[in-house]
């Protein structure tokens, strides 16, 4: 991926049906990969609360997602998607309010940022991609359909894009997407990631939904 692309995407329940569709709609299976990705933070998960994910992909390398202008809005979600170490040791400096130093890469700023693997594990993808709507010339639609080796399923339809001006057609072209595959309007599955924590590591787990939970709380309510 780019340095600094936005990854618009929204996740869904795959059923037994779903490859089939793909197929009819003039899906092109692409790739079926296996990789581990390694997920990093503090042990207060500084990182995770201020919507920051750091995680090292088997095969790419490092990349750090955080939440980008309109971030969460309805059953999608945009994300920046960062890949350049220098470009992500800034970006982590900045979140945990550390002075920037040092030049030796990502896994050298581990130690020295207080950063530690939070979560491992291995996914099994098979990757889609559909020229949507005829439209040759622009950017492929892709979907992935996941399953972890925890033995969790999700998909999820994905529009890569440069500039904050192009993602409402590619959320247009997301929607149609998913509600050609039968995906329910308020159908809104949890990540990988989220679903290992509640079940290995349910404190860290009850952390982020706690963040979560308050970030989605109106202004000026308190907690019950
Ligand atoms: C952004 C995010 C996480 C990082 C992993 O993102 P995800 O899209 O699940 O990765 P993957 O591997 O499925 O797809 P790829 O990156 O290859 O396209 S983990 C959770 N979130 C968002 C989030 C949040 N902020 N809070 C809660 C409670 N859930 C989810």
């Amino acid at each position: 991926m780019a340095p600094g692309s936005i990854e618009v995407e929204r996740k869904f329940v795959p059923g037994p049906g779903t490859e089939e569709r793909l197929q009819e709609l003039g899906g092109i299976l692409e790739h079926q990969i296996t990789f581990r990705d390694s997920y990093y933070d503090t042990p207060e998960l500084d990182l995770m609360r201020a919507d920051h994910w750091l995680r090292h992909r088997e095969g790419r390398g490092w990349e750090l997602k955080f939440l980008g202008a309109a971030g969460v809005s309805g059953a999608h979600t945009e994300y920046r998607e960062l890949t350049e170490g220098p470009a992500i040791v800034a970006q982590l400096c900045e979140v945990l309010g550390t002075k920037g130093q040092g030049t030796g890469g990502v896994a050298a700023m581990l130690g020295p940022l207080g950063l530690e693997q939070v979560a491992s594990f291995v996914t099994t993808r098979s990757s889609w991609k559909l020229m949507f709507l005829g439209a040759e010339q622009e950017s492929p639609l892709r979907v992935d359909l996941d399953t972890a080796d925890f033995g969790y399923a999700v998909g999820e339809v994905e529009a890569l894009v440069h500039e904050e001006a192009e993602v409402p057609q590619a959320l247009e072209k997301i929607h149609s997407l998913s509600s050609l595959l039968g995906v329910q309007a308020l159908e809104k599955p949890p990540a990988k990631l989220i679903v290992y924590l509640q079940r290995f590591q349910p404190q860290h787990y009850q952390l982020l939904l706690k963040v979560k939970r308050a970030r989605e709380r109106p202004p000026g309510t308190q907690q019950p």
